[in-house]
């Protein structure tokens, strides 16, 4: 496969200003027909030669300005249609077949159950017709659709609906017109027996929007929290941003089979029906709020993606870590803003900074790629969130709402780059941003050590800070980054000190965002009376690593005293990680008797956010434990872990009962910030009890699981007792499985919780439940949720010294590439932090990798990986 690099960026030859499509879809096939305006693009060089991306496509007629085009006037490749006397404009037509029943790979236009849906980003417009695909070629699309009028009585597409017209042969098209340009992958259409609920929303100017939602039938009942999020997005981004819908219709569809989370088509945003199906009986808090989340998600990328587009994907973050930030910033406004921040970070931590140490690091513009769909990441994503979030610091609100109105009023209509995005937030600001830019063309996590010096009879405290970011693949040496480093200073009575640094003339309360800019700095602050413990990184305001030699005792006094939720919740993490590394070394080390008690404390505290006390009684997951490690220990870490936890509950079994029971609300479910705090608390203590190996707590969860009374607390429950060797184990799996047989989003959650369940058989009851009728590999939900969480999951499973896990791992990747590059590809990635273990096991995975990479045919997506793993 060819690499694509940044540096070879040229404008397209030509612009395509209109796009005409008619489908006829098809039980065996479906016909496209397409009628495309050309012209030269007056700002590039023309060799008069036009390349159109195509693949899949069997050509039916091509015709220009209406005259069929000859045999030896275009080429047709496996990649493309090359005319080589093209005019400086023309109407090309063209007729094409493409097989959606047998498209495996969800991308293009395919077929989900019994509806006909497509995906088109990054590249899958080219499986559907010939087209410049690519974000810089915008165009205006009406779409005509025409299929049987039974079985697909719904015809969807971007834009508004012009006409209906009924046929006598059983048939109806339907054509949609958007008035708004566009790239190609934000093309849409959907074709199905679908119900639909609907809602308005009246945007500040005053356009009434009719909202729908389109599920499968038997699904309608599950869309209200879908619709509420949505209502409620559109409303925050009037506010927060000053931006409104701008067409008469907005539409959300859900299909089983996607490979992403949803797609923000234009007007029509198709879902991973993950994302929009919830209620109390079958989906979690967890749910309810991913629902929020990516609904409003989509609708953000109407002005973040759509409306301003991406020049090419290198600039895939423009639109994405954009949106990510708004959507974060959002779902805190919903909910609670602390515990908010710390799953955004734990995310990062878990995943975006194990891939900036893995052989997969990028920058959060990437120079090069083979295949773009592996670079939807989560360095392209959440690190380009805190990318955002960086400049947000900078500039602080005002200014960087002015930024963005400006990037709005300058960029609308275009398809731009990160640096457009940088510029407008340097020309509000009146600042140099240029070394700024560096967090999007160096990859690595930088790290901070940072030192403080009280000197009492000068009053003075002093910060320094040195930064270092480790080599990442092509990027021996960094530079600099410029760091908003937030910090506070608390008093021995938990109070916050007025900072003032040397040379300033007044001190403020409260957080400081400092700038770090050198390799090697110091701050000092005036006026300090006593030794402070610092606050630091407080709201994680750079996605960095910190490193400051913290005392036991003063760990335990941020717990307690922290205003900010992220450091009090950090400090809980860092004194529990000191704890469980070393118990992986010396499995009888000492657990402090002051960690025991500050445990004590967040259980009895019931003034706090409860959704915060419950993050900051969480232990740090084995996987980032492993990260700390020289190399990963797997059993080393799940032994110290459970055993920690078995010491606190034997500790604290009282306080973890009384938790337990008052937090119990008989009241109905709802998917609010307390009410999903109490619940995450309660489960929590319940998780520490069951360690206790106590009759009594294991009744508590059977007890718990049969009262039903919502997914949250019938799976939290369920999880516990599917981990144990006892009878009822099995009992209630099989109980969960009559009840939801028939709801796929539920039956993923079962395989989930077998897959992911702590017992020396794992790997064959995996391999079993892959036979089972409700398992598919065709399906990528499923494919996540039973190979997926056991292979990234189940550290203990999958890493098993036999290598039986890698074996796995290895088969399922072949078996799925030929079905599904890009889930395949994301199976595959699982394998490339090998380095990280032992020799043997090292030795296995990279057996597997080349054993992969050897096999004949496997895709780009995959080579990609694979090989880069191993380089
Ligand atoms: N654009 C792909 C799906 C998403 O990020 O919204
Ligand atoms: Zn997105």
């Amino acid at each position: 496969p060819t690499t694509i690099y940044l540096k070879d960026y040229r404008p397209p030859e030509y612009l395509i200003d209109r796009v005409d499509l008619t489908f006829e879809l098809g039980e065996e096939e479906t016909r496209v027909r397409s009628v495309l305006q050309i012209r030269e693009n007056p700002a590039a060089e023309v060799s008069g030669v036009l390349r159109l991306h195509g693949e899949q496509l069997e050509l039916i007629a091509l015709s220009l300005d209406g005259r069929p085009l000859q045999a030896t006037e275009y080429q047709v490749d496996d990649e493309g249609l090359t005319i080589q006397q093209m005019p400086a404009q023309c109407i090309l037509e063209s007729d094409v077949r493409i097989l959606p029943q047998k498209n495996t790979a969800l991308e293009g236009l395919y077929k989900s159950g019994t509806m006909f849906c497509t995906q088109c980003e990054a590249e899958g417009f080219r499986k559907i017709t010939w087209f410049l695909d690519r974000p810089d070629v915008m165009s205006r699309f009406t779409t005509t659709i025409r299929a049987d009028r039974i079985r697909y009585p719904v015809l969807l597409s971007n834009g508004n609906p012009l006409n209906e017209i009924q046929t006598d042969d059983g048939m109806h098209q339907i054509t949609w017109e958007d008035p708004f340009p566009k790239p190609a992958y934000l093309f849409a259409l959907v074709a199905g027996d679908l119900r639909s609920i609907e809602a308005s929303h009246t945007t500040p100017s005053g356009r009434d929007v009719a909202l729908k939602i389109y599920v499968e039938p038997e699904n309608i009942d599950k869309c209200d929290h879908a619709m509420a999020s949505l209502k409620h997005a559109m409303a925050w981004d009037e506010r927060c941003y000053g931006r409104e819908y701008d067409l008469d219709i907005y539409m959300v569809v859900a299909v089983n089979d996607f490979n992403m989370g949803a797609m923000e088509n234009k007007g029509l945003n198709i879902f991973n029906s993950k994302y929009v199906l919830a209620s109390p009986e079958t989906a979690t808090d967890r749910d309810f709020q991913g629902i929020e989340s990516v609904i409003a998600h989509e609708y953000f990328h109407n002005w973040t993606g759509n409306r301003i587009t991406c020049r090419d994907w290198f600039q895939l973050s423009l639109k994405e870590g954009l949106t990510v930030f708004r959507d974060q910033e959002f779902s805190a406004d919903m909910g609670s803003r602390g515990v908010k921040r710390i799953e955004d970070v734990r995310l990062l931590r878990a995943h975006q900074f194990a891939e900036d140490a893995s052989p997969m690091a990028h920058p959060v513009r990437p120079d090069s790629y083979m295949e773009i769909n592996n670079f939807y990441t989560v360095t392209v994503y959440e690190k380009g969130a805190e990318v955002v979030r960086m400049q947000a610091n900078l500039l602080g609100s005002d200014l960087y709402r002015k930024g963005t109105d400006l990037y709005f009023e300058r960029f609308d209509g275009q398809a731009v780059t990160t640096d457009d995005f940088v510029q407008c937030m340097a020309e509000v600001s009146g600042r140099d941003f240029s070394q700024f830019k560096r967090w999007y063309s160096q990859a690595g996590t930088p790290e901070l050590k940072i030192s403080s010096d009280f000197q009492p009879e000068q009053q003075r405290y002093t910060l320094t800070v040195a930064q270092h970011c480790p080599a990442t693949p092509g990027q021996p040496d960094k530079a600099a980054f410029l760091i908003p480093f937030a910090v506070g200073l608390l008093d021995k009575n938990g109070n916050e000190m007025p900072l003032q640094l040397q040379g300033e003339a007044e001190a403020i309360t409260g957080t400081r965002m400092l700038e770090v800019s050198e390799r090697r700095q110091q701050f000092t602050f005036i006026g300090i009376n006593e030794r402070p413990v610092p606050a630091l990184l407080r709201g994680f305001s750079a996605p960095v690593k910190v490193q400051y030699d913290y005392s036991d005792e003063e760990l335990m006094f941020l717990m307690a005293a922290e205003p900010d939720g992220f450091c009090r919740w950090d400090a809980a993490q860092t004194l529990a990680q000191r704890i469980l590394l070393k118990r992986v070394a010396t499995p009888d080390a000492e657990i402090p008797a002051g960690f025991v008690e500050a445990f004590r404390k967040a259980l009895t505290d019931r003034e706090s956010d409860q959704a915060l006390l419950a993050e900051v009684l969480t232990l740090p997951s084995e996987s980032y434990l492993g990260d700390q490690m020289k190399e990963v220990d797997v059993e080393g870490i799940h032994r110290s872990r459970e055993s920690l936890k078995r010491h606190l509950a034997l500790t604290l079994k009282d306080e973890l009962l009384s938790l337990y029971h008052d937090n119990y609300s008989a009241d109905g479910y709802a998917p609010d910030a307390v009410s999903i705090g109490r619940r995450s608390l309660r489960n929590l203590a319940l998780s520490y009890l069951i360690q206790l190996d106590d009759p009594a707590v294991l009744q508590l969860c059977i007890d718990q699981f049969r009262a039903g009374q919502n997914m949250t607390d019938v799976l939290a429950a369920l999880s516990l007792v599917a981990d144990k060797d006892v009878p009822e184990a099995e009992q209630l799996l099989e109980q969960f499985y009559q009840q939801w047989k028939n709801d796929p989003l539920v039956m993923d959650k079962w395989f989930t919780l077998q897959a992911l369940a702590n017992r020396p058989d794992t790997l064959s009851r995996v391999e079993n439940l892959m036979k089972h009728p409700a398992f598919s590999l065709a399906n990528p939900n499923k494919v996540r949720s039973l190979i997926g969480a056991f292979c990234s999951g189940n550290a203990v499973g999958f890493h098993a010294a036999d290598g039986s896990g890698y074996q796995f791992l290895g088969d399922r990747v072949l078996e799925l590439d030929g079905m599904n590059p890009q889930v395949a590809s994301r199976m595959v990635r699982i394998m490339a932090r090998w380095q990280r273990y032992d020799k043997q096991r090292q030795q296995m995975m990279k057996a597997q990798l080349e054993r992969i990479l050897k096999t004949e045919g496997i895709s780009r997506d995959v080579f990609e990986i694979a090989s880069k793993s191993l380089e």
